[in-house]
């Protein structure tokens, strides 16, 4: 397996990678360089809704609920009971990384407080998202946000309940009668459903832990913990642009509350901001280009979500958005992702500001009718015309790459510490 200059981790505390925009910027691969050098990598939020890619030499994994260290054998994966589980996916994921040659045995745990997602949750989902219509959210319909309302509304069964399997029939009848009462019929068998747990529940035995005590006891031992987020800022339950969101904390608070870790653990939290901005399924998007420049970024960026392959939607970079995040997430790093996505164009343009009626805008608004109407006010910048992909260091970077990322560092007052310039793992420069 190749290596790359593995910078970055926290010697002490634990080291956050956080999606700064709309999701799809690159965690998995900023993850796996960092995992290289991690002992724990934990999810906390989120499931098997996320798509995250790792390409090494020829070899590319997709991640949705696992955590992209399992890629690195000497890095011990923790599902995290923020996390919502859908048991048969898991092992399928587990199935399709072990068949591309990793050995998982022993190194993945699953949180016993984890919630399960439940094909009747997948279901739903299509059901609400046919309701909405053409206000439909976009979801990637694996359950994600019936599962987190089941959670809320405290009819939710957690990974501890298999093992207690009466109990656990008993209430799975109670959540599935409930979801009829609601949604009418559709088909569903709930008795083989039941049976089919009864097998899953043993298969998934082995993986169960106490993610509270392991991940404290790692924290106190000295341990490097990696703990990688899913989605992003924008799609935040509080803070993304509600209701187009997805239904975790994808913020900082989510490493907390999904991992049973208090905050003063926490040494690093890296943003990750692609170099432009995508967006998949429905909301607001004030920098979205239905252009050339768009399909430019979508087709050269290769922009297709990993989940669904949806097509994703593209758009000039949005600072409003990236300074945003870093107030709610305190990022002490920044990885800049696919800036050699940009390497065709003449000029760039970097959304810098929001006005309405002529008004600058402090802040991002929470009212969604008042981002419809914003005025993005931006700041051209000139294109590098040239192949940065085998650029490793800042220095060897064109003058105008290396000013489009310093008016990066200037407009969120964050420092850079890496820049994506290729899918492969070894393509990263590194800012010591
Ligand atoms: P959900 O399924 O309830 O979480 O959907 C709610 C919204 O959250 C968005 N969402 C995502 N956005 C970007 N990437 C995601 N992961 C996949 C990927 C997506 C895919 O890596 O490409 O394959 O389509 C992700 N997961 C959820 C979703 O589009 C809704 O807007
Ligand atoms: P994540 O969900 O944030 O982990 O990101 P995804 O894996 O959904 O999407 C990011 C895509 O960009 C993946 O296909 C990555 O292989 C790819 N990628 C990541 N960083 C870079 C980069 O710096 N340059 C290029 N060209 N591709 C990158
Ligand atoms: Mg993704």
């Amino acid at each position: 397996m190749s290596s790359s200059k593995t910078a970055g981790m926290s010697t002490k505390g634990v080291t956050v990678v956080l999606g700064a925009q709309w999701g799809d910027e690159g965690k998995g691969k900023l993850s796996d360089i960092l995992s290289q050098e991690a002992d724990v990598c934990a999810r906390c939020q989120g499931g098997n809704n996320a798509g995250h890619t790792i390409v090494v030499g020829k070899t590319k994994y997709d991640f949705h609920m696992l955590p992209s260290g399992l890629v690195n054998e000497n890095c011990t994966s923790v599902v995290g009971a923020g996390v919502v589980v859908h048991v048969p996916s898991f092992f399928e994921e587990l199935s399709n990384l072990e068949k591309k040659g990793l050995d998982c045995t022993g190194r993945l745990f699953v949180s016993d407080r984890a919630h399960l997602v439940f094909d009747v949750h997948q279901i739903i989902d299509g059901l609400k998202e046919l309701e909405l219509g053409r206000g439909s959210i976009g979801t990637t319909r694996k359950g994600i946000g019936p599962t987190y309302s089941s959670k809320a509304s405290r009819s939710g069964l957690r990974v501890h309940h298999l093992y207690n399997f009466e109990e656990f029939a008993e209430k799975f009848r109670t959540l599935v009668a409930n979801k009829h009462k609601r949604y009418g019929a559709f088909d569903y068998d709930v008795e083989a459903e039941i049976a089919r747990y009864k097998i899953l529940a043993d298969k998934l035995k082995p993986y169960v832990i106490d993610s509270v005590y392991y991940m404290n006891k790692a924290i106190k031992g000295n341990k490097k913990v990696l703990v990688e987020g899913a989605n992003a800022l924008m799609l935040d339950l509080d803070w993304g642009t509600y209701p187009y969101v997805t239904s975790s904390n994808t913020t900082i608070g989510g490493v907390c509350t999904g991992l049973g870790i208090p905050p003063q653990t926490i040494a690093k939290v890296v943003g990750v901001v692609k170099a432009y901005t995508t967006r998949v399924g429905g909301g607001p998007f004030p920098t979205e280009q239905l252009n050339e420049i768009g399909e430019y970024l979508q087709s050269v960026g290769f922009e297709f979500g990993v989940t669904t392959g949806r097509k994703r939607r593209c758009g000039w970079l949005d600072m409003v958005v990236v300074n945003y995040s870093a107030i709610i997430n305190g990022y002490t790093s920044i990885n800049i992702t696919k800036l050699d996505i940009l390497d065709q164009l003449d000029e760039i343009k970097i959304g810098v500001a929001y006005k309405v009626d002529g008004e600058i805008l402090e802040g991002f608004p929470a009212n969604l009718s008042l981002l419809e109407r914003v005025e993005v006010v931006y700041e051209t910048v000139p294109g590098w015309k040239t192949d940065i992909s085998k650029c490793r260091t800042f220095e060897h970077l064109p003058v105008n790459a290396q000013s489009y990322i310093r008016r990066i560092e200037a407009l969120c007052g964050v420092p850079v510490e890496w820049i994506g310039v290729g899918v492969d793992r070894d393509d990263m420069v590194v800012i010591p």
